[in-house]
């Protein structure tokens, strides 16, 4: 059976973009049964940039109480920490030894996230994109649901296939699909319609978090940024409104329509109305994923054991690629 794989940074709680650009697709691709479903934390990902090791661990957790709490069942997928599976760096490794400094240096996010203080940056932060091309070819996995910002890391991941396809003579790694799909590929900040919404942005006000409770939720939709007039007719009346745009995704994302359908029924409506309307159904519903994620933070222990189990299967698959690829290299085993 053909292999999905994707992975989340355990880099602070989930927000709702996560949720809608990320899980819900994972949740979607689990329940459609044709493909293997492999979920990952990333936590090697994660230290790119410093993490307070308490914090990390409890994120870790978190994030796979979120998946689950979603709808993520660790028996039909793989459920893993990225550290619980060494073949994932071991890999890593090669692909830094494929993958150019120049094609490195060219990617969106590292230009984002470095900024103008690349000096200061971690190495681990540079090379970034081809530890996560590691994580998907180390199960030859062929589709990888995300959101809009990964599309550049994916096709560096088929840029690193086909090299090291090239370089070594074989047809080993597969060319992997990104699968960017839904009304959510993209769901924005609530205080700057032209930023993504993100875990580490500073405004907390900026993101809902699957940790809010209903009051928060409600209250950071009523404040999300927008501008005076009316909601237009259509959806092609949005083109130059990126907060109310945003506003009408997520609700088209949250309630299973297409924007056209919101838009027929909120169109000409004040913000006054919309956002009430919108606060009711993110809280209807996140709030019984919120209700869940705490029940099960309660027993640690038993997240732990499912990471461990998931680390066990995956392992079974990771382990011959890893072998295959260490003798096409010339590694003596
Ligand atoms: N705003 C978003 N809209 C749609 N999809 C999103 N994703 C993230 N933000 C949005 C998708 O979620 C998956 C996991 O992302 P990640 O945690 O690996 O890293 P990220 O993309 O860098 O997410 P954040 O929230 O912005 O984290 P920080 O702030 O730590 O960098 C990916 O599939 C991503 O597309």
């Amino acid at each position: 059976t053909p292999r999905v794989f994707s992975g989340i940074q355990p880099s602070g709680g989930l927000t709702l973009g996560n949720y809608l650009g990320a899980i819900r697709r994972f949740v979607d691709m689990q329940e459609a049964g044709s493909h293997e479903t492999i979920y990952c934390m990333v936590d090697m990902h994660a230290i790119t940039v410093w993490q307070d090791p308490a914090d990390l661990a409890r994120n870790t957790r978190e994030l796979a109480a979120g998946f689950i709490a979603s709808g993520i069942d660790p028996e039909r997928s793989i459920l893993i920490n990225q550290s619980q599976v060494p073949e994932h760096a071991q890999l890593g490794w090669i692909f830094n030894c494929v993958a150019r400094m120049g094609w490195m240096g060219r990617m969106t996010q590292w230009k984002d996230k470095a900024g103008k203080n690349a000096e200061n940056a971690s190495l681990g932060l540079f090379a970034y994109p081809a530890l996560m091309a590691a994580d998907i070819l180390i199960y030859h996995a062929t589709h990888v649901p995300v959101g809009e910002d990964q599309k550049q890391h994916l096709e560096l991941t088929r840029d690193i296939a086909a090299k090291f396809n090239h370089d070594y003579g074989v047809d080993f790694f597969p060319l992997t699909e990104p699968v960017i799909e839904g009304a959510a590929t993209r769901v924005m900040s609530l205080r700057d319609g032209t930023k993504k919404m993100s875990k580490s942005d500073p405004s907390d006000a900026s993101r809902i978090n699957l940790t809010d409770d209903a009051d928060t939720i409600a209250k950071k939709i009523r404040k999300a940024k927008t501008d005076p007039e009316p909601l237009p007719e259509d959806y092609a009346g949005l083109a130059e409104r990126p907060e109310a745009r945003n506003l009408v995704n997520i609700c088209a994302a949250l309630s299973d329509r297409n924007v056209d359908e919101v838009m027929a029924e909120y169109g000409g409506a004040q913000f006054g109305t919309f956002k009430p309307a919108l606060a009711d159904l993110a809280v209807a519903k996140l709030a019984p994923i919120t209700d869940e994620m705490a029940r099960l933070m309660q027993d640690q222990a038993e997240i732990d054991r499912i990471l461990a189990r998931g680390a066990e299967r995956a392992r079974a698959i990771a382990a011959p690629i890893l072998d295959e690829t260490y003798r096409i290299v010339g590694m003596v085993r």
